[in-house]
């Protein structure tokens, strides 16, 4: 069967969230890049593939898949379901607890930061510091729960990994890209919940696409 393919440029952080989840679960795939400068991701064949005319889409043949964290669920379904639990009642139900922390708690606190420091420079703003403190005592509220969960067990539904730590990845590599990564020294047991992702094979095959040089 033929690759399927990831729709989307390597800078989007949530491309590279499904790279990571496709990589992890050894998935067969490529990147294929979308030129925003040409406003490629709104041209008719892109919104075939994301009626919102955004980045990430995967195709797997005749099914296409938009939202980058759908994207990471079917990657794992597909090619290597453990990442999920799903044969376990219990262990899939902390699994999709820390995938909602994450897309509710830890993003939307991060988000923020990142569009501040490394998009808006990009687009011709200017960095608005203000909007970046608040956000980093939100983030700071957010890793003292992972820190009490992280000294309980290995990573973040137990002591196995799953698709909650990995959904994490790419926007944690993008913070390192910041001035702001000393937030995390207060925490230890997330910094070393991150060391251990990041000696991943996956993990480092995407943090290398991540670089503007890649
Ligand atoms: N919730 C979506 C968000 C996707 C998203 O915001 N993509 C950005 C790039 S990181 C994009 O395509 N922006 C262009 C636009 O919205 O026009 C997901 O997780 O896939």
């Amino acid at each position: 069967m033929a690759p399927m393919k990831l729709y989307g440029a390597t800078m989007s952080w949530n491309v590279t969230k499904c790279a990571v989840a496709l990589e992890e679960a050894g998935a067969e795939y490529e990147i294929v890049p979308i030129d925003f400068a040409t406003g490629e991701h709104k041209s008719p064949e892109h919104l075939a593939r994301n009626p919102f005319g955004q980045v990430p889409a995967l195709q797997d043949g005749d099914l296409y898949v938009f939202e980058s964290r759908a994207i990471c669920k079917y990657a794992c379904r597909k090619n290597k379901p453990e990442l999920l639990k799903e044969g376990d009642l219990k262990e899939a139900a902390i699994v999709d607890v820390w995938l909602e922390v994450e897309a509710h708690q830890y993003s939307p606190a991060l988000t923020p930061i990142l569009f501040q420091v490394l998009v808006k420079p990009m687009l011709g703003g200017t960095c608005d510091e203000k909007v970046v403190e608040e956000n980093l005592e939100k983030l700071k509220t957010v890793l003292a729960v992972y820190e009490a969960r992280l000294s309980k067990c290995k990573y973040l539904a137990g002591d196995f990994i799953s698709l909650a730590d990995l959904n994490h990845v790419s926007m944690t590599l993008c913070l390192f890209a910041t001035p702001h990564a000393s937030v995390l020294d207060a925490y230890p047991h997330v910094k070393a919940w991150w060391a251990g992702l990041m000696e991943r094979p996956s993990v480092q095959k995407v943090a290398a696409l991540m670089k503007p040089s890649a």
